[in-house]
């Protein structure tokens, strides 16, 4: 477990923040790389997973590379969100992430998808992520968890987001194939 290094990473005021987080992989055992990513997110002090959403095996989106397993998880949190993108980012370097070309292949990426209804622009920091509504390897297992979330640009729920994605197929694309673990 991480010591919270810093009590500027806690919030000042009350209750907890629910967040969003997606996870994906396409380097080495994805179907355990997963669901040990959500039980490291859940270990981590100020951070407790509440929600997670079935594995999916999805097409790759970006450069031609092997099929991704992708997944959802519902955290509620006590840190900010800076501090949140921090512990995520720890996370995907322990499970062995090298960033090479964009969208390209990696053993975890996690991204903040979505922190309570707010909206953030700060180099490094873009919340809602800005891909969230237009990734059916995103909304399908975010659908699963939290389907009545309004995006807080679009207004949208995230059900109301998948119904309205232009892409056919989306349903071949994306196929559950496991439950990760409990945390
Ligand atoms: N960053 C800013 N805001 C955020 C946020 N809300 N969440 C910064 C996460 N990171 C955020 O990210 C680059 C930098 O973005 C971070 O250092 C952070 O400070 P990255 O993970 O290195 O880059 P990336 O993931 O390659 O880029 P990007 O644009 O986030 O890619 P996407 O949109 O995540 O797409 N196909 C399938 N089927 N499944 C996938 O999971 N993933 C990708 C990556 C491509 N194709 C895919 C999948
Ligand atoms: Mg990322």
């Amino acid at each position: 477990m991480t010591a919270l290094s810093d009590s500027s990473e806690l919030r000042r005021v009350g209750r907890p923040v629910r967040a969003a987080i997606a996870l994906g992989g396409n380097l080495g055992n994805s179907q355990q790389i997963l669901p040990a990513a959500v039980q490291a997110i859940d270990q981590e002090l100020g951070i407790t997973v509440v929600a997670r959403s079935p594995l999916y095996k999805t097409a790759p989106v970006g450069p031609p590379q092997p099929d991704y397993l992708n997944a959802c998880v519902l955290v509620e949190t006590v840190l900010t969100a800076r501090s949140l993108l921090s512990r995520l980012l720890a996370i995907e370097t322990q499970f062995g992430r090298i960033r090479q070309e964009r969208w390209g292949a990696r053993s975890l990426d996690l991204d903040l998808l979505l922190f309570g209804d707010q909206i953030i622009d700060l180099p490094g920091l873009t919340v809602p992520h800005p891909r969230l509504h237009e990734r059916p390897f995103v909304l399908v297992p975010l659908a699963d968890i939290a389907s009545a979330w309004p995006h807080p640009i679009f207004g949208k729920t995230i059900a109301q987001l998948l119904e309205q994605l232009p892409i056919a197929g989306v349903k071949s694309s994306v196929e559950a194939i496991a439950s990760p673990q409990s945390p």
